[in-house]
C-alpha cells in the first residue's frame, strides 16, 4: 500500500491553498522530526537508565522527569534554525524561550507540553506531546495570552505501541503513523470525524471527593444502568490525556478533569490552557466534537498568565453537552 508521507501530504495540502508561504508546512514537518527523535529516546530510555526524576521541579512545582526535560530540549532545538519561530512556551519553562537569532524574520510562536502523562514514563505507558502554533505578536509573552481561536495549527504526538502524529491546520484532523522501517510518518486517516456519542468516559474518579456535586451526579448518571440510553458507560482512564483523547477521537465519549477542591487537589482544574486545552479543543472541534470548561467553550478562554489552568471536558458532542447541562444543575428527564 502506497500511503502518502507526512511531508507529501502537508506539501500537497499547501499547494491547494494558493498564496500559502510554505512556512506552516515547514513547522508541521519539523514537529514530525521532533516526534521521531523523542520516540527514539523513549524506546531506549529504560535501557540507558534515563527513566525517573530529574531532581528538579517545573514552574508549577511538579517534579520533572528526565524525559520531560529531554523532550523539552529536543523541541526547543528543533525550531532553533530556519528563522521561523521567535518564541516557544512550554510546560517545562517558567517563561517563554526567545529565539534571538530568529527575532527579525520569524512570524510564529509555538507552545507545547513536551511530555504529557509523565506518570506513565516509568511504567512504559502511553505518553504524548501536545503542540500549538500561533502567529507571533510584537509584545512577547503577553501576545500568547489570547483565545484558542487564534491558533493556526495544533496537534499531538502519541507514543504508544505505534508513534502517531495527529494535527489540524483548520482543514480537518489528519492522522499519521510512524513506519519505523523507513523512518516516515504515513497518512492512515484523513479528515477524521469523532463519533457524536460514545460509550466510555475518562476521569480520575479516585479524586471525586473534591468534585462539585454536579460533577459527581454526572458521573453517577454515566454509571447507571439504562440500555436505552447506552448506559452504563465504561471507564477508560490511562493517566495520559493524549492517550485518552485519542481513544475518544476515534471511538467517542468524554474526558474530564474538573475542579478538585479536596486537599492535594487542583482548585482551578489541572490542565493548562495554552498548551494542553487549546490545542486539543481545536482538534476536537475540527473533528466535530466539543471542549468545555463546563460553562464556556475552551477555545474562547483567554488566559491571564502563561501557565493558567482550567477545568476541562472534551469529547463527543453528546457527552460534553450533557456534562454542561449537569454543571448548570439540569438533569436529563
Ligand atoms: P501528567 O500530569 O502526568 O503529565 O497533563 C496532565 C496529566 O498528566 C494528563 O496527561 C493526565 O490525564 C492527568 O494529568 C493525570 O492527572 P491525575 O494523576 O491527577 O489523574
Amino acid at each position: 500500500m502506497n500511503l502518502p508521507t507526512l511531508d507529501r501530504f502537508i506539501l500537497e495540502t499547501e499547494h491547494a491553498h494558493p498564496g500559502a508561504t510554505g512556512e506552516l508546512s515547514l513547522l508541521l514537518m519539523r514537529f514530525g522530526v521532533a516526534a521521531k527523535r523523542i520516540a527514539r529516546e523513549l524506546a531506549v530510555a529504560g535501557l540507558r537508565k534515563e527513566l525517573g526524576s530529574a531532581a528538579t521541579t517545573n514552574v508549577q512545582g511538579e517534579v520533572q522527569k528526565k524525559l520531560d526535560v529531554l523532550a523539552n530540549e529536543i523541541l526547543l532545538e528543533t525550531f532553533d534554525y530556519g528563522g521561523l519561530v521567535t518564541m516557544a512556551a512550554s510546560e517545562e519553562l517558567e517563561e517563554p524561550f526567545v529565539y534571538t537569532r530568529n527575532s527579525e524574520q520569524g512570524r510564529y510562536a509555538i507552545l507545547f507540553d513536551p511530555m504529557d502523562g509523565s506518570s506513565n514514563i516509568d511504567v512504559n505507558g502511553t505518553l504524548g506531546t501536545i503542540f500549538s502554533i500561533r502567529r507571533r505578536g510584537e509584545g512577547g509573552e503577553q501576545d500568547l495570552l489570547r483565545s484558542g481561536r487564534e491558533q493556526i495549527a495544533a496537534g499531538y504526538i502519541l507514543f504508544g505501541p505505534a508513534t502517531l502524529m495527529v494535527y489540524t491546520s483548520g482543514d480537518g484532523v489528519h492522522l499519521f503513523a510512524l513506519d519505523p522501517s523507513i523512518g516516515e510518518f504515513l497518512l492512515t486517516d484523513k479528515t477524521v470525524r469523532m463519533p457524536a456519542r460514545g460509550r466510555g468516559f475518562a476521569v480520575n474518579e479516585g479524586r471525586s471527593c473534591g468534585w462539585a456535586p454536579e460533577v459527581r451526579a454526572f458521573t453517577e448518571y454515566l454509571k447507571e444502568k439504562d440500555p436505552e440510553t447506552g448506559r452504563p458507560y465504561s471507564t477508560r482512564y490511562s493517566g495520559s490525556l493524549v492517550g485518552d483523547f485519542h481513544r475518544i477521537l476515534l471511538e467517542g465519549g468524554i474526558y474530564y478533569y474538573p475542579v478538585d477542591s479536596a486537599s492535594g487537589g487542583k482548585p482551578r482544574g489541572k490542565l493548562r490552557v495554552l498548551y494542553e486545552c487549546h490545542p486539543l479543543a481545536l482538534l476536537a472541534e475540527q473533528a466535530g466534537g466539543r471542549a468545555s470548561t463546563g460553562s464556556e467553550q475552551v477555545l474562547d478562554v483567554v488566559p491571564q498568565a502563561l501557565h493558567d489552568r482550567i477545568p476541562f471536558a472534551i469529547g463527543s458532542m453528546t457527552e460534553v453537552t450533557l456534562y454542561e447541562r449537569f454543571l448548570r444543575g439540569e438533569r436529563p428527564s
